[in-house]
């Protein structure tokens, strides 16, 4: 394929549409964290495949931007004859186009790729000085002749054992909460959103498993306008689905979004510019999706369900940590080898489905980049002493996981011992907090930095984000972050993952998945009193932990965890690996 013969293809489809330029976001329709193959514009173009970034084609110029977790691959993909690049950290869409773009260029974009959050930032800034064009269709589509073919992933009934709630008591929950606050219909465009809503799963993207898909939903009927692909849909689905939910092509779900009357709400972040410009007839309001608080809120049957998976996914990792903690020759080892190796683990089981993301499996230096991704051109091998920071996750047809380990390998050094043990007493703290109804992830996130604070230490991510229950590994729920303004509650499951990154030496992260809970009882001012349940099993490295530095509440707390472990993972492995694992406690 070359791209210098695509990219004049493009100039002059351009030209032919009176476009001066072109931004090409990496995004998708539906603003997905994982995106099919037929959506990767951004990498057909310019060879980028980050997860985050976008491209400007000018006549003239062309630029790749994206953040700085990006510096080392945009130079190592992306042709510098064809296009320069930039960090999205230190330009934008807007100021790249303000220094490059002629005064009153028509710049053109996809309005179906871009939320009316992104157009308006650029709009404020360029509003007099060019013209941003939405363009009709999308203009790399036509320049990409062997462009992958949509996702035709079969859809699945997601049990009504696990979800707790019907599909339809959900959407009759979701019209009333609308009614009242004076919407006539919702727009949803997350397909996450209208797979819990609908009870249903999909086949479409790697990590997530949803459905490709949109919906309308009336809040007056409780009715659904479903918008997917009618060959996703078996018979037993379609009958799941039911009367009330009418299914369409999602070519028509612009003509519907037009038919639509009275008060329309979308969530701004979520849906794209082509909705709110679609809304022609009704008053368009923007809100957040009200799927989100509903779903973050898991019901008893989720809560179960993600307990049995997350004690299978401990099985996966607990073989793994003694097959690497026993290694007779670890520096035959590499990283790719041994993602493999705990990937191959966990597939052992029927009910799993796949990774919830890709795995960073970091060692040494490597462990210290927080979004690492080891390649088949560039993965580091394992040279003793050391730590190993493995951070991975599984689909489970009933629960998805996230956790995170770090393992010595040869003999570690005090300090990465007193630096594993900081971020130890971080993630305890959190794990064993009490805290009354209303606390906020701010709050909670500072309550879990304390230890690394008084040590004048730090990490640069959040605390925890939410989790879904066999659907995204990254959801919307309070984020336990200094952004997290969100109050916890009961039902939400979150990430406790605090860490430590000593650049160009190694990274220590310690994650579980941890389940909010009402502790039945109220604080003195009449607050319901909440905690959290370790959802996550399988043990820490005991080579890492300086039993000095922790207090005999911690240490308790950690007997605790280990006793647990040992219950619901030691039944499942050979007597090596369980004789190993209750050698594991300190
Ligand atoms: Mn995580």
């Amino acid at each position: 394929m070359d791209r210098k013969n695509i990219l004049n293809d493009l100039r002059s489809l351009l030209r032919r549409h009176q476009l001066d330029g072109l931004i090409v976001p990496h995004s998708d329709a539906y603003q997905n964290e994982f995106i099919p193959a037929c959506d990767q514009r951004l990498e057909f173009l310019t060879g980028f495949s980050g997860s985050a970034g976008v491209a400007i084609i000018l006549d003239k110029k062309a630029v790749v931007m994206s953040d700085g977790r990006y510096t080392l691959q945009l130079k190592a993909q992306v042709d510098p004859t064809l296009f320069t690049v930039a960090d999205s950290t230190k330009t934008s869409i807007a100021a790249w186009l303000k220094d490059h773009a002629a005064h009153g260029a028509r710049i053109g974009y996809d309005p179906r790729l871009h939320t009316p959050q992104q157009v308006s930032q650029w709009e404020d800034i360029l509003l007099s000085l060019l013209d941003l064009v939405p363009t009709e269709t999308n203009m790399i589509d036509h320049v990409w002749h062997d462009r992958p073919a949509e996702p035709m992933g079969q859809v699945e009934i997601f049990p009504l054992k696990i979800a707790g709630l019907s599909a339809t008591d959900k959407r009759t929950q979701l019209a009333k909460h609308l009614k009242e606050k004076g919407i006539d219909s919702f727009v949803l465009t997350a397909p996450d959103s209208v797979a819990w809503l609908l009870n249903i799963r999909g086949n479409d993207v790697l990590y997530n498993p949803i459905p490709l898909c949109s919906a309308i939903l009336n809040a007056h009927t409780a009715q659904l306008d479903l918008f997917i692909h009618a060959a996703k849909l078996n018979a037993d689905v379609r009958t799941h689905l039911g009367n009330d939910v009418a299914v369409h092509a999602p070519q028509d779900f612009e003509e519907r979004l037009r038919s639509l009357t009275g008060v329309v709400g979308f969530d701004p972040v979520k849906a794209a510019v082509s909705v709110t410009r679609n809304i022609t007839q009704a008053k368009s309001t923007s809100m957040r999706d009200p799927c989100v608080l509903l779903r973050a809120c898991k019901t008893d049957s989720e809560h179960e369900a993600m307990r049995n998976a997350h004690k299978r996914d401990g099985v996966a990792v607990t073989k793994f940590l003694h097959w690497l903690k026993t290694h007779p020759t670890p520096h035959s080892l590499n990283e790719l080898v041994i993602a493999e190796y705990l990937e191959d683990l966990r597939r052992a089981h029927p009910s799993y489905r796949g990774g919830s993301f890709a795995t960073i499996c970091g060692w040494a230096a490597n462990g210290a980049i927080i979004h690492y991704r080891a390649t088949q051109d560039s993965y580091a091998v394992i040279t003793p002493p050391g730590l190993l920071l493995v951070d991975s996750g599984g689909q489970y047809e009933d629960g998805t996981t996230d956790i995170t380990r770090v393992i010595a390998i040869g003999a570690p050094t005090s300090e990465m011992k007193y630096h594993y043990t900081l971020v130890l007493k971080a993630h305890i703290a959190l794990s064993a907090a009490r805290f009354p109804k209303g606390t906020n992830g701010a709050q909670l996130d500072a309550m879990t930095r304390a230890p690394l604070w008084a040590q004048g230490l730090d990490y640069a991510h959040g605390t925890g984000h939410g989790v879904g229950c066999y659907l995204s590994v990254h959801e919307e729920a309070a984020s336990i972050s200094p952004r997290g303004t969100e109050p916890m509650l009961p039902g939400m499951v979150v990430s406790n993952e605090p860490g430590f990154y000593r650049a160009d030496h190694y990274g220590i992260r310690i994650e579980n998945l941890i389940l909010c809970r009402d502790e039945g009882r109220m604080t003195s001012d009449g607050a319901a009193l909440l905690s959290f349940e370790t959802l996550t099993r399988a043990p820490y490295d005991p080579d890492l932990i300086l039993k000095d530095i922790l207090t005999q509440d911690e240490q308790d707390w950690l007997k605790a965890y280990h006793a647990v472990v040992v219950r619901d993972v030691a039944p499942h492995l050979t007597s090596d690996e369980s004789e190993w694992l209750m050698a594991q406690t300190l």
